[in-house]
Order: C-alpha cells, then structure tokens, then sequence
C-alpha cells in the first residue's frame, strides 16, 4: 500500500525522503539513542483521495480527541522505531494516517492490517497532533514538527540559573553569531512535562506563539518549519552554541561571549525584526 501511494502522488516521495534523511541526521548527530525522537508533516494536499482506500485502511481510537483535524493526513515516524532504521527501511519504521470524522480516531492508509504489525504513530503524537492543529491556524506554511534528544541542549536545560528563556536565550546567542541570525526571536523554553502526555503539547503551543524551536526542559528540544531539513537546521544551530559553551567550559574557562554591541551589531546587519528580550 505504501509503494502504491507513493507511485500515485509523486510529491510523496520527496517528503518520504527527506524524512528519512534527517532521520540518518538526527542519528549520527548522537540525538536519537534508541528509539529517540519523532517526525511529522503535514501532508493532506499531497496525496489524491482517490489513490488510497481509506475504509479498507486499519483505524485506530486517538487517545485525545481532534475534531478540528478531521480529514488531514500526516506523515511520521513509528513508535518504538530507530531513526537510525528510518533510512534503511522507511516503510517499517513510518507511517501515513488519516484523521477520521469527529477526530476521535484514525486510520492507516499506508498499511493493511497485514503488514501494520507493532507499527504505530509515534508516542508524541498528541503534542505532534496539537502543534500541527496550531500551526495550520497561524502558520499554514510550516507543516513539520521535528523532536529529538541533543544532550548539549538537554544539559543547558539541567542549570538552574538557565531555567529562564531571557537567559538562556542571551546564552545561546552570545556564544555564536549564527544563533541570533537565525533565531532572532530566540528558543521557547518549556518547564519539564511528562514525556508523551497530552500536557505536553498544551505548553509547548504557548511556546511556539513566538518561537520555532522550543527547549523542553530536561527531556529534549522541538523544531517546526515548513520543510524537516530547515526544522533540523534550527536545532543545529542552537545545538552549536550549546555545544561552544560546554567546550569552553571543559576547556577549563567561563567564555566570554559576544558582547552585547557585537550581537547589537549582528541584528542591525541581518534581523529583521528586533527580538524581544523582556519575555521571549
Ligand atoms: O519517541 O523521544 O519523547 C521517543 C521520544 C519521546
Ligand atoms: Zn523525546
């Protein structure tokens, strides 16, 4: 069923692809252990109702109601599923579903009951669900949602002096020129929420009002966009700046950082807007 969707929509298989590519990304990056992070896109549009039979496809209850994304279809990774395995066998490891009417349940249109096995939509699926619910409203350009683990960004989140998104945004700023280039606005910052809880999609849609990436606190960090490599990109970048920080520190000294005219500087040459510092 897969293959076929994929012959009959052939803008799937570049979304297919670049899943999987940033899957192979997240991996070497050392932020997927295991079965470590999740991705979605939002991909109704793309496939033809036509080419696929949703009533023959295996439906499944949603453990929080939807209503509002009745009829949409998603992309993304399996429960459980490796990234490290996404590349190699994308068909095993993701899935395609559709919301069904009232939003109370979805269905499988990538799989039969057959070939499903264990393969399930990923443990996030709730906050994924949620997000997208957000972005479709408010930014109905970005349709991805990337999570993963980076332990740089994990770590910065354990210090108690950066549980404050003015801070820890001044931290991640200061150590690399690219970070306020590209997030101007700076990271949410999301208090520590149960992993896979409906909750945790609640507060990370307050963060993501004013941010594309958001840090949740000792768990990992979250990224939206309109394609999953500029999603990946976000995180890369602020990972980086993590990264300097806790090179410097292990090296044995506190850095010192780009000084408040040097980042003053750098939004004058390339922000467009002015980021908010009081309550980013
Ligand atoms: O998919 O990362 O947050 C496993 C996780 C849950
Ligand atoms: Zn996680």
């Amino acid at each position: 069923m897969y293959q076929s969707l994929l012959d009959s929509n052939p803008s799937l298989s570049p979304v297919l692809a670049e899943i999987t590519r940033v899957g192979r990304y997240l991996w070497h990056k050392g932020w997927a252990e295991r079965n470590a992070g999740n991705i979605s896109v939002r991909i109704t549009g793309i496939l033809k109702e036509a080419t696929f039979d949703r009533i023959a496809a295996p439906e499944l209850p949603l453990s929080n109601p939807f209503p509002e994304l009745a009829g949409e279809i998603f992309i993304m990774t399996g429960t459980g599923k490796r990234m490290r395995d996404i590349y190699t066998d994308p068909f095993n490891n993701t899935l395609i579903i559709h919301i069904e009417k009232g939003g109370t349940a979805y269905r499988v249109i990538s799989h039969s009951i057959d070939t499903l096995g264990d393969l399930r939509p990923t443990s996030e699926l709730s906050s994924h669900l949620n997000i997208h619910l957000f972005l479709r409203n408010n930014r109905p350009n970005s349709k991805v949602v990337v999570h993963t683990h980076p332990g740089e960004l994990i770590a910065l989140t354990h210090h108690p002096d950066l549980k404050n998104e003015k801070v820890i945004n001044q931290l991640i700023w200061s150590m690399h020129p690219e970070a306020i280039v590209v997030l101007p606005k700076g990271v949410g910052l999301v208090p520590y929420t149960l992993t896979g809880s409906h909750s945790l999609g609640v507060v990370t849609l307050k963060a993501l009002e004013n941010h594309d990436v958001v840090l949740w606190e000792k768990h990992g960090c979250l990224a939206v966009g309109q394609g999953v490599e500029e999603a990946f990109d976000l995180i890369d970048v602020v990972s980086k700046s993590a990264d300097i920080y806790f090179k410097c520190r292990q090296a044995g000294f506190v850095p010192e950082g780009l000084t408040p005219e040097q980042l003053e500087q750098l939004r004058r040459a390339f922000g467009e807007e002015e980021p908010k510092t009081d309550d980013c």
